[in-house]
């Protein structure tokens, strides 16, 4: 895309975040390539810290545009809508929609993998790299881009073709774990998720909905603005319509328990020091989210007897960049959780 054009929607997506503190911040990391790339994203998006883990990682520095993925109340009590939800950002999100995705998301399945279920136009996170022109919205090509945008001796994606592929096919069973419907859907049986997280829930959806509808009204004239609108209001519905179903929220706790017994197996066949390969690779990565993730809500206990994940967890989280941008970044953002504290970040394997 010209230089024009999207600075243009970079600076009109900056200005949906409301607290200039959080739009336009530079994070160093170790300090190099300072000014290339920018990212929108939140600090409790898990997709989002899969990014960060990753640039913090490989030492890139970036511009952070840190944005509210939930709605609010102002001091009248109306509901305020999410910065994610802006026109201005739905733009430069669609810009970056690329023709090999599946189109826009507007079913729901629990996960959100983008090449699965097309693209959420109104999610974190959305990077920019002003070398290319390019705007990425998904975070695993977002994390591939990254990696190989930066070269040097320590790629996150080994070079042989059988560990790349190994990489692969770890990211993609990541992708494929249904994260968000377990953060919003109810665990039948027992729900250890923290109890000021399962009371938002049950907003959660008519808030989304509401200033949804709100906001395609007021963007009628903008069709390709109202059209994510319009995908993203049929995924959310879905979405509410499954978030008490026991057959569903069954289902995808058998799923995720299947990916971690792979994890297991995989772990049980590994030769390598990592997952992969013999260095840290982006599946050690994208795993630590999801682990972090699935103990933040209670969920550890699906892998209690497969006995090579938990001492894996400890390996992955053990690295600076999981502990600072998917641990910490949990704890001051989400409510607190009895299973995820500041002393399991610390404690070393
Ligand atoms: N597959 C996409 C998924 C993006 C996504 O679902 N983001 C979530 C946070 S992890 C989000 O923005 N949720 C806010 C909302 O949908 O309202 C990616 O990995 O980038």
């Amino acid at each position: 895309m010209d230089h024009i054009r999207l600075n243009s929607l970079v600076s009109s997506a900056r200005a949906c975040i409301a607290d200039s503190k959080r739009a336009g911040v530079m994070r160093f990391s170790r300090g190099t390539e300072k000014g290339r790339f920018l990212l929108f994203h939140a600090a409790m998006s898990f997709c989002s810290q899969k990014v960060r883990a990753t640039l913090l990682q490989r030492g890139v520095a970036y511009e952070s545009n840190e944005m509210l993925i939930l709605a609010s109340r102002d001091r009248d009590g109306n509901l305020v809508a999410a910065e994610n939800y802006s026109a201005e950002y739905v733009r430069l999100r669609r810009s970056g929609q690329v023709s090999s995705v599946r189109g826009l998301a507007d079913g729901y399945s629990g996960m959100s993998s983008v090449s699965l279920c097309g693209l959420d136009a109104c999610a974190v996170p959305t990077l920019v790299d002003l070398d290319t022109g390019e705007v990425i919205v998904d975070s695993l090509r977002i994390c591939v881009h990254i990696d190989s945008a930066v070269g040097g001796s320590d790629p996150l994606i080994p070079i042989a073709d059988q560990d790349r592929q190994r990489v692969f096919r770890q990211l993609e069973a990541v992708d494929a774990t249904p994260h968000p419907g377990l953060l919003y859907g109810f665990h039948p049986h027992r729900d250890r998720r923290p109890q000021v997280l399962r009371d938002a829930m049950k907003t959660v959806y008519d808030e989304k909905l509401k200033t949804l509808a709100a906001l395609a009204a007021r963007h009628s004239a903008d069709p390709e603005v109202v059209e994510a609108y319009h995908a993203k209001i049929s995924k959310e519905s879905a979405g509410r319509a499954v978030q008490h179903d026991v057959v569903f929220q069954e289902a995808i706790r058998k799923a995720t328990r299947e990916r971690l017994a792979q994890l297991n197996l995989d772990l049980q066949q590994s030769t390598t020091d990592w997952l992969c390969s013999n260095s840290l690779s982006l599946a050690d990565i994208f795993w630590a989210v999801s682990l972090v993730r699935l103990r933040y809500l209670g969920l550890a206990v699906l892998w209690e007897d497969l006995p090579l994940v938990e001492p894996y967890y400890r390996m992955v989280t053990s690295l600076h960049s999981i502990r600072e941008e998917v641990i910490n970044a949990t704890i001051a953002s989400m409510p607190p959780s009895a299973y995820l504290s500041s002393e399991t970040a610390t404690r070393a394997f």
